[in-house]
């Protein structure tokens, strides 16, 4: 029988040498981005974690087993191919027992990272409380119940940033700015909501991170990295696409873990690719971030 959980010769030996590890979604390239964005995503994420001498996990699923750590092979596959499955944690027994291809979101990419030993995980916008439907993101539980410290830029644009502000505060998950006093919205440079914790920067954030894990404190840190300001889009352009594409959305019946995908592509097309180009530098640069909290952690920081 092969093994149900692999971790890759690379990954193996950096957490072996206490190198930094950063865990990757590929939800994000199978589902959440384009082709060809979605390989400009992965590579500009491995690059960009590389060159900070850290060693990218991407996790996936394949052939029945979970992946941590996958050749750029496979990932070219998850990006090409129609349909791999989205694979939220609960979907992970499917996904495997099926023997097909999974792109694992948020919640199973930190349920396998933690599972594999390894502490910091990257992504762009989180899933969160999503206005008016009642539909939650498994992403929000996930990280009330998995240790960790995740590297993103807040909630994606299309949730309710206050309500999953709240829920993550039931759930007793950390929200910590990465220099920014105010939540970051994915696309948009930052909501009107302010943070209690500020980052200002590698060393402090590591610091908490370290505090987490030596305390034994069983959720993530969410660490929050506005996209750079050059690539960030206006607050009302958004807003007014999100808008006009939750009311298609509702037309066309779209219901459960297809909403975040339609979402996004519609507000893909409503801003001409702009919220694609947004999304690829927010990626890149919470890659980037992750790998240097990642190596900062590595050295017992
Ligand atoms: N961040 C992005 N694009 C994405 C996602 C995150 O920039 O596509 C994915 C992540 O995998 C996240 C998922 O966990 O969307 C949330 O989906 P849902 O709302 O169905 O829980
Ligand atoms: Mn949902």
């Amino acid at each position: 029988m092969t093994e149900p959980f692999l971790i890759s010769e690379r990954v193996r030996s950096a957490l072996a040498e206490g190198r930094g590890v950063v865990a990757l979604e590929t939800s994000v390239l199978a589902q959440g981005l384009p082709s060809p964005s979605n390989l400009e995503a992965m590579r500009a994420m491995t690059s960009a974690i590389r060159e900070t001498e850290a060693e990218p996990a991407w996790i996936a699923i394949a052939d029945g087993q979970v992946l941590v750590g996958t050749d750029d092979d496979l990932l070219v596959r998850l990006a090409a191919e129609g349909s791999p499955m989205k694979v939220a944690r609960r979907d992970v027994p499917m996904a495997v027992a099926g023997g097909g291809l999974g792109a694992t979101t948020v919640s199973a990419t930190l349920w396998a990272a933690h599972h594999a030993g390894i502490e910091v995980a990257a992504t762009g916008g989180i899933g969160g409380v999503h206005p008016g439907s009642g539909d939650v993101s498994a992403d929000l539980l996930e990280l009330a119940r998995t240790p960790g410290a995740l590297i993103c830029s807040g909630p994606k644009s299309i949730i309710d940033p206050v309500a999953t502000m709240e829920r993550l505060e039931e759930l007793g998950v950390a929200v910590m700015g990465y220099r920014s006093d105010h939540l970051p919205f994915f696309l948009v440079l930052h909501t009107n909501i302010s943070l209690d914790h500020v980052a200002k920067d590698v060393s402090e954030a590591a610091a908490a991170a370290k505090a987490r894990a030596t305390l034994g404190i069983q959720s993530t840190l969410l660490i929050c990295n506005p996209i750079p300001e050059e690539s960030a889009m206006p607050a009302d352009e958004v807003t007014t696409a999100v808008r006009e594409c939750e009311k298609r959305a509702q037309d066309e019946g779209i219901v459960g873990n297809r909403i975040t995908p339609f979402l996004l592509s519609c507000l893909a097309e409503r801003t001409n690719g702009r919220s694609i180009e947004a999304n690829l530098v927010l990626l890149e640069s919470n890659a980037r971030v992750a790998a240097q909290i990642a190596v900062e952690l590595a050295k017992g920081a």
